[in-house]
């Protein structure tokens, strides 16, 4: 046998040698593949191809070594192209796999819906002490104090059941809140009319069902300082009270003056002033 043909003999049987070994590479990839997919964790690209990146340096190195020993016999680049073509099927294959295991995203739907803050009193820089048309378009920064506006929160309200809850914090530093299974405000032409029912919470209902009806906020019309709409004979929303849904007056006015936006404490018996108050709204569940 010549010297070329003993050459060409040992590269053909280390190729058999070498198919032989992807051969088994393909069958480890494939557990690789059965076992990731067996668990609940996603598999990355990275995570595919990188089982058998071992298996592919190996090739390369093989490769050149193969492309290098038999530069002066056979055609250069034989093995080189036929290992190349294997991984790249591999690699395709790999991608095939990856693609069709990666979970599809999903939209979550949210468990509980979103509150909508319309009134915040911080630190008393805006002031509340404002006219109709500012009440009913809003005013402030949503990021700090603001009312939403009486015509948004009629919006909100008209179609669903909405909930209330209102959340204050008193100068001595008691956290109090008031929530209201309804919530609903009318339409401009009837001044955005205030409806609420369903009282629970720790600070007493003074909003809906004070100790003296004529204090209720409940069923009442909004009154500005320049558009009177109250059951009293004077203007309740003057002398700095703010906009409200004032009867003859109120029991309850969180847009006051700040420092002295008061809630009365039915149990105690006392007008309880405020240094934070929020109120929100949501979506309610059930009929
Ligand atoms: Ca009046």
């Amino acid at each position: 046998m010549s010297s070329n043909s003993t050459i060409l003999l040992q590269l053909c049987t280390v190729q058999l040698v070498r198919v032989s070994e992807m051969e088994v590479s393909f069958v480890l990839f494939a557990l690789v593949i059965s076992s990731i997919s067996a668990h609940n964790t996603p598999p990355t690209f990275n995570d595919l191809v990188c089982q058998h990146c071992n298996e592919i340096h190996a090739e390369n190195r093989l490769a050149r070594n193969l492309k290098s020993d038999s530069t002066a016999l056979l055609s250069k680049d034989f093995n080189a192209t036929l290992v190349r073509q294997i991984i790249r099927e591999e690699l395709q294959r790999a991608f095939k796999l990856f693609r069709n295991k990666r979970p599809r995203k999903t939209k979550v739907k949210r468990a509980v819906s979103e509150w909508t803050v319309f009134q915040r009193r911080t630190d008393g820089i805006v002031s509340f002490d404002r006219d109709w048309a500012d009440y009913v378009n809003g005013f402030g920064n949503k990021h700090a104090e603001f009312w939403l506006g009486l015509e948004k929160l009629h919006q909100l309200t008209q179609s669903i059941r909405y909930e209330l809850e209102i959340n204050m914090i008193e100068r001595n530093g008691t956290y109090l809140t008031a929530r209201y299974r309804s919530f609903h405000v009318g339409s401009g032409s009837g001044n955005y009319r205030l409806r609420v029912s369903g009282y629970s919470g720790n600070a007493t209902d003074s909003f809906s069902k004070p100790s003296a009806p004529k204090w209720s906020s409940n069923r009442q019309q909004f009154s500005t300082r320049d558009a009177d709409h109250d059951n009293s004979d004077r203007n309740c929303a003057g002398n700095r009270e703010g906009g409200w849904w004032y009867n003859g007056c109120y029991a309850a006015n969180l847009n006051r003056v700040f420092g002295w936006m008061l809630w009365y404490d039915q149990e105690r018996g006392v007008k309880m002033a405020m240094r934070y108050t929020e109120m929100k709204i949501r979506p309610a569940k059930g009929p």
